[in-house]
């Protein structure tokens, strides 16, 4: 297998010492810490097994916190790096080590989970459903990304990190140019998590089709909810690519087939190609989403139904559609000949098409609207022009000739960032601050938000408008330093001191999150913004069964008719009937484990072991086939119990912010 034992701790750098000791401190703390307050059962009860998709999504957005945190510094470390010529703080090694963890873990390990934590929170809620179809697959989905997770991230201490680039382009990431372990962990680690995705996506097109309250048609609901189900037919179509992409990989480097490699008949193009038709539309499944949590809050902040509903749905679907005829404009510089280049220049552009509707239909919804400079708000706005930037520079990267100038420079960074930071990581906050009452019942701290608001807007802009210009004097990406002569200096410096910024913003957010635990006001109505979509009409926290009686939908916005005909806290008692709840399980978890074992040993290329840990693998299948467990009741006294002592809270439908 040729890996040797002693290869296994990667130490002699002060920096990996440093986490390694404070990796294991933690552990001890939150092991001493559990043991302590008597926790255990407690967190196996009510998180490790729960199937309750609200307390799933908190994970999910839980993980996203702490990934944002790895990735950010990742980050941190390669502005520090670049921030004067000929630094010598990260060697060329480091340098690609960490740009490839950063990109992976900000994309698949941050961007995901927050989206989708959203998603599971909120879109269940929205349809008026009481958990999504699939409860305990779900907690497999986020057991099974969380394993791939934790796998990918302990690269950083043990074997080495992956370092051919998030893109992991053949040759380099063979084994003849990448002989260690390090690129080992992308491909099994990102092939664990995905199949947590693919599940995702299944499970919320069956909820979204099939669960949803028997009123509400298909044009009637939210816009986020029309995100998600779009986002998850991208996910279906687009992961299996990657799944089998990755497997290839994983059989080239494991098992020495020559799928990607040119040296016995292999075709690393096919990699490139294989990668990017499931790379280009996983921006997708990003932004999507987004787009959905910024229309939500656009429209509940401009206290207006959004603008052009119909031609918000066909473009999200146009989008979705070119999404997957796109991938070659990331290898236009390949030379596949004028009429490709030309083919996917196009499709390219055309998508700045449904993109710039939906850009008008938010100006029109905010346009006499009353506007709420609420914190969520904040970020929608900030959003727009930002985002343009991103969507911009997109068109000119997208002229195949003029791509030959601007690839792999940093111009090319400039505007991912800007799309996917105003996209995504924006679209993330803004739903948070939303979302946050729902979730926990109480709000985060508006005053503290602005200031997270204004450092992280104007850190990020500082961070990345200095690389679109650095692109286009020829600085290159992934390179780890540069020399005094080339004129770079100032530019990198200042945006060196932008990343400062923005990280002091995100430390303000985190901080928020301490402060309103301890602190904000608890009782918060279950409808503290004077919002228009149906999980507002429920609890806040919602109690675990979400609906004592299934909503009835009349129209889009349908919460917001409903409160104008003031028919919200009504519930007639003699409506509710007994309901079905699936019962927890720690079969998910269980699989996430074995799934992580498995896979620790994989990527040691340890064969036997990985064998005999796969065993456990199928006697979770197994056990999972002869589980006849099919839920329980809730009765209707409990029922009437838990909504009456929300139904009474002081306030009620009246408290609104603001
Ligand atoms: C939070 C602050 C962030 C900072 C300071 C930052 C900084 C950087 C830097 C310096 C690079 C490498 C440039 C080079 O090629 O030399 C990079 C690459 C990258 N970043 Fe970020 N970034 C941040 C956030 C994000 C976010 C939120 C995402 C995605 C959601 C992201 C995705 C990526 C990707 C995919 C790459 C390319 C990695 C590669 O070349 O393989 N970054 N970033
Ligand atoms: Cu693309």
């Amino acid at each position: 297998m040729g890996i040797k034992w002693n290869e296994i701790f990667v130490g002699g750098d002060p920096l990996l010492v440093g986490s390694q000791i404070a990796i294991v401190l933690t552990v001890v703390a939150i092991v001493a810490g559990l043991t302590y307050f008597k926790k255990w059962g407690w967190l196996w009860r009510e998180w490790l097994t729960t199937v309750d998709h609200k307390k799933i999504g908190i994970m999910y957005i839980l993980s996203g916190v702490l990934m944002f945190f790895r990735g950010g510094i990742d980050g941190l470390l390669m502005k520090a790096q670049t921030a004067r010529p000929e630094m010598n703080f990260l060697d060329a090694q480091h340098y690609n080590e960490i740009f490839t963890t950063h990109g992976v873990i900000m994309i698949l390990f941050m961007a995901m989970p927050f989206l989708i934590g959203l998603m599971n929170v909120v879109v269940p809620l929205q349809i008026g459903a009481r958990d999504v179809a699939f409860p305990q697959l779900n907690a497999l989905s986020f057991w099974l990304f969380f394993s791939g997770a934790m796998l990918f991230n302990i690269s950083f201490v043990v074997g080495g990190s992956p370092d051919a680039g998030w893109t992991s382009y053949f040759p380099l990431a063979g084994k003849e140019f990448s002989p260690g372990i390090g690129n080992n962990y992308y491909a099994i680690a990102l092939q664990i998590a995905g199949l947590g995705t693919l599940m995702t996506g299944i499970n919320f097109i069956v909820t979204i089709l099939k669960m949803r309250a028997p009123s509400m048609t298909l044009m009637k609901m939210p816009m986020f909810t029309w995100t998600t189900f779009i986002t998850s037919i991208i996910i279906v179509a687009a992961f299996p690519i990657f799944t089998v992409a990755l497997a290839l990989m994983t059989f080239d480097r494991l098992y020495g087939t020559h799928f990607f490699t040119l040296s016995s008949g292999g075709s690393d193009m096919l990699w490139a190609n294989l990668f990017w038709l499931w790379g280009h539309p996983e921006v997708y499944i990003v932004i999507l989403p987004a787009f959905g949590i910024f229309s939500e809050v656009i429209a509940t902040f401009s206290r207006k139904t959004l603008f052009g509903y119909t031609s918000m749905v066909v473009s999200i679907v146009g989008i979705a559609f070119l999404s997957m005829i796109v991938w070659v404009h990331h290898f236009y510089t390949m030379d596949a000949g004028p009429a490709v280049n030309s083919f996917f220049s196009i499709t390219t552009m055309l998508i700045a098409v449904p993109t710039g509707v939906k850009i008008f239909n938010w100006l029109f919804t905010m346009r006499k609207g009353r506007i709420q400079f609420t914190t969520a708000m904040l970020w929608a706005l900030a959003f727009v022009p930002n985002f343009v930037i991103g969507g911009v520079t997109g068109v000119m990267l997208a002229m195949a000739a003029a791509d030959y100038q601007y690839h792999n420079t940093l111009f090319l960074v400039a505007h991912f960032h800007y799309v996917l930071i105003p996209g995504v990581v924006f679209a993330v906050f803004a739903g948070l601050y939303y979302w946050w009452p729902k979730m926990f019942g109480f709000m985060l701290n508006e005053k503290l938000g602005k200031y997270h608001f204004w450092l992280f807007t104007i850190g990020f802009n500082v961070t990345f408008m200095p690389m679109f210009f650095l692109g286009l004097k020829g600085a290159v990406r992934r390179a780890y330093t540069y020399s005094a002569e080339s004129g770079f200096a100032p530019l990198f410096l200042v945006s060196a001191i932008g990343s400062i910024i923005l990280a002091i913003g995100f430390a303000v957010f985190c901080y928020n999150i301490y402060w309103s635990f301890r602190y904000a006001k608890r009782n918060v109505s279950h409808d503290p913004w004077d919002a228009r979509t149906l999980e507002w009409m429920t609890a806040s926290p919602v109690q675990f069964y979400n609906f004592a009686v299934v909503p009835e939908v009349k129209q889009l916005d349908a919460f917001w008719h409903m409160k104008k005909r003031g028919e919200t806290l009504t519930l007639k008692e003699s409506d509710i009937k007994k309901i079905h709840m699936p019962s927890n399980s720690g079969l998910p978890f269980y699989m996430a484990v074995v799934f992580g074992i498995t896979g620790f040993f994989l990527v040691f290329e340890a064969h036997i072991a990985a064998a005999v840990a796969a065993i456990g693998i199928v006697i979770g299948l197994v056990i999972r086939s002869f589980d006849y467990n099919d839920g329980y009741y809730v009765s209707v006294d409990e029922i009437k119990r838990t909504e009456r002592t929300w139904r009474n809270v002081e306030g009620g439908t009246e408290n609104h912010v603001g």
